[in-house]
């Protein structure tokens, strides 16, 4: 009698679930570089997945951008190695896969090839692997099912099959969802509430006629690359290009970060200060409007409070312009939630971002995570998460992050012996990506195991992350040595001189003055916690009163692989740790025979590549 109750109770619940029209595990929102590379991991786990996406085509962003139709991402095919990880290192265009000929250095010999082709690589990528992606579908109204409380961790996240988010798409068809990931990018242009902003056209309209330009001053407001790469579009026919922001302009060679002022788009920096006519001014916006002179129609850019002009070039009469382009950047599109949903912003600079977690998590609502560039409030300024060389690593991360928390699938790992790991750590220097790509932000983490004189090695973890490793990972230790990308402490930043001539460190003495980007090891005898990252600088490790830290010596082509400068202070530093001797076991000329092969001959299999 209990076992057909059962059987009804079942089968009114399997009923339910068929009732539950379009439901899946989890729901990818928008099919851009990111989630289509979500997508990939969970089709490969065959997890029940469906990514939603508004437009005809995948990668619809980069129909549109960058406007003046060049990447700003490198396609970097030859770099003199084989190695595939190592080349992913230059490589800023390819999705993560394993499938090497859907490389997208295949697809175009210019270090910076035309958008058009991102835009049939990412069609070409979903296709080829199957992915589940429905297109023409855009999402609206989201909204968890019920009031949820508890907070996330793997014990009550577990259970799959739930339907815990609502949503429409715009012919009001519902949707449910276990778990969804809002990958829809930054796509509203930001336009500040100044008086007569309306008279600026939008970098997402800007023409890209230049004869349009013949004969005109324009005005840009914005420093950033999509202000530059418009002046430089238009800068053959204009009489001068002035360009406005609040803060000075930022190259990317001295702060190292991607998303700064790149040399590709630079070249009005030049006739600025070849004295050319053209200009850069620090002015806050907000404290300012736009002006039409009825008369000629010419646009003025004001001092809203004292009415005084301002002052472009020291000269006393405003400057009079025939056009003016805004290039002020995007922010997250809110319409994709129902109106009872409030999710919180970041304040200050990130604040076009939605609020996240360090493990890509709402802060609102649990089961909700973000995915792609939206990730990248976490590392603003500091590492690559804005770019697709960077987020394709995030985004592997949050997808190890699900396959622990709903399926119990440790992180990918290895165990060896101690006497393998001088070994294997130089493999991972010389040809680790993620970490490589994602500094500062993804480290190597090693779990050393005393008892056993064992190692267990788990690659590309989230360094913030750290004190939650046994929650994300499933794996604890109190011994821990972390390997990390970094560059010099004081070495980035605008306005460095980043070509002196002593940037080099030259010694291994000094090798913990390295100032670009170089292998960084922290051991560490506890665990840690969120205290200890208080006041750490983003793109370093705690320096608790146990720490102990060692510099690998940078080099000019990424190698670390030199006997005496990079391989004995290792050994030397891995042995004060252990308190063993691994004189015998690291061969010294072992690291460069065995640099490009894919595995290592370290007794235990090296886990399956991507
Ligand atoms: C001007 C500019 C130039 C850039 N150039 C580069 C570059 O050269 N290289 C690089 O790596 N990065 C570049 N970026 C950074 C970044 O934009 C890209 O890396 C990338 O587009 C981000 O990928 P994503 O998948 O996170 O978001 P997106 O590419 O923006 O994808 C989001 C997708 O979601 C869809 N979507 C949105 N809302 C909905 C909805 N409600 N329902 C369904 N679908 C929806 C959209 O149609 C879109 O296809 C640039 C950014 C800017 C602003
Ligand atoms: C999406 O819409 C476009 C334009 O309306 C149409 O041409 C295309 O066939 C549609 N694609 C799919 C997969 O429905
Ligand atoms: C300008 O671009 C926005 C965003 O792409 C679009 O919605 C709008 O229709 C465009 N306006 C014009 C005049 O083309
Ligand atoms: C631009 O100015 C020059 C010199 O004044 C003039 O010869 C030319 O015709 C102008 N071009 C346009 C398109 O107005
Ligand atoms: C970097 O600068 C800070 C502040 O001036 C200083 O305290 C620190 O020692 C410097 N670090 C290095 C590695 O030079
Ligand atoms: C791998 O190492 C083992 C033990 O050190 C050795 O016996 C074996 O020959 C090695 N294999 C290769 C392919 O080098």
């Amino acid at each position: 009698m209990k076992s057909i109750l059962f059987l009804f109770l079942f089968l009114i619940n399997y009923i339910l679930t068929l009732d539950q029209e379009h439901f899946h595990d989890y729901c990818i929102i928008g099919a851009g570089p990111a989630g289509i590379q979500l997508a990939y991991f969970l089709h490969k786990a065959k997890r029940d997945y469906i990514a939603y996406e508004r437009s005809s085509q995948a990668g619809s962003f980069f129909i549109n951008y960058p406007r003046h139709r060049q990447l700003i991402s490198i396609n970097k095919r030859n770099t003199g190695e084989k190695n595939r990880k190592f080349n992913l290192r230059h490589d800023w265009n390819s999705l993560l896969s394993n499938d090497d000929h859907l490389r997208f250095t295949h697809r175009s010999k210019k270090l910076f090839p035309s958008a058009d082709l991102m835009v049939n690589y990412l069609n070409d990528f979903y296709r080829h692997h199957n992915l589940h992606i429905q297109l023409n579908i855009t999402i609206k109204n989201l909204k968890p099912i019920s009031e949820q409380t508890t907070t996330c961790s793997s014990k009550d996240c577990s259970f799959l099959s739930t339907a815990r988010f609502r949503m429409n798409d715009q012919y009001d068809n519902s949707y449910t969802c276990g778990i969804v990931i809002v990958a829809t990018g930054l796509s509203i242009p930001n336009i500040p509430p100044i008086d007569g902003i309306d008279l600026a056209v939008g970098y997402e309209n800007v023409s890209l006629v230049t004869e349009e330009f013949e004969n005109k001053s324009v005005l840009i407001l914005g420093r950033g690359n999509a202000a530059f790469e418009v002046a430089q579009h238009i800068y053959d026919a204009t009489n001068y290009i002035h360009m406005i922001s609040r803060s000075r302009v930022r190259n990317a060679y001295a702060t190292h970060y991607v998303g700064d002022l790149r040399a590709i788009n630079n070249q009005l920096l030049d006739t600025y200060q070849l004295k050319s006519l053209d200009a850069l001014v620090e002015i806050d916006l907000m404290e300012h409007e736009l002006l039409q002179n009825p008369v000629d129609g010419r646009i003025q850019i004001k001092y809203k409070i004292s009415d005084t002009d301002i002052n472009i070039h020291e000269r006393q009469e405003a400057v009079a312009y025939d056009k003016v382009i805004r290039c002020l950047g995007f922010k997250f599109d809110d319409s994709i939630w129902h109106p009872d949903v409030k999710i919180e912003k970041n304040l200050g600079r990130t604040n076009k971002y939605p609020k996240i977690q360090f493990d890509y998590q709402s802060f609102d609502y649990d089961h909700l995570y973000f995915t792609g560039t939206l990730m990248h409030s976490i590392d603003f300024r500091k590492s690559s998460g804005g770019f697709i060389h960077g987020f394709r690593y995030l985004t592997q991360t949050l997808y190890r992050i699900f396959e622990y928390r709903y399926h119990e699938n440790k992180w990918p790992s290895i165990t060896f012996s101690w006497y393998s790991l001088t070994n294997y750590l130089i493999k991972r220097m010389n040809e680790a990506d993620g970490i490589y790509q994602m500094f500062g932000q993804l480290v190597d983490v090693i779990l050393i195991d005393r008892i056993n004189r064992q190692c267990r090695f788990i690659e590309e973890y989230p360094a913030r992350l750290l004190p939650r490793l046994e929650e994300i990972a499933g794996y604890r230790s109190e011994n821990l040595l972390i390997l990390n990308m970094q560059y010099g402490m004081n070495y980035s930043g605008a306005g460095r001189d980043v070509f002196a001539f002593d940037r080099v460190s030259a010694s291994v003495d000094t090798a913990d003055r390295s100032n670009f980007l170089h292998p960084v090891l922290y051991y560490y005898d506890s665990s840690l916690e969120e205290i200890d990252f208080e006041n750490v600088k983003a793109g370093f490790l705690p320096l608790t009163s146990s720490t102990r830290i060692h510099h690998i010596i940078e080099n000019v082509l990424t190698s670390w692989m030199e006997p005496t400068e990079h391989i004995l202070p290792l050994r030397i530093f891995l042995e004060n740790i252990l308190h063993v001797n691994l004189q015998q076991q690291t061969v010294i000329s072992y690291a460069r025979k065995k640099m490009l092969q894919q595995k290592l001959n370290i007794s235990v299999r090296v886990y399956s590549e991507m």
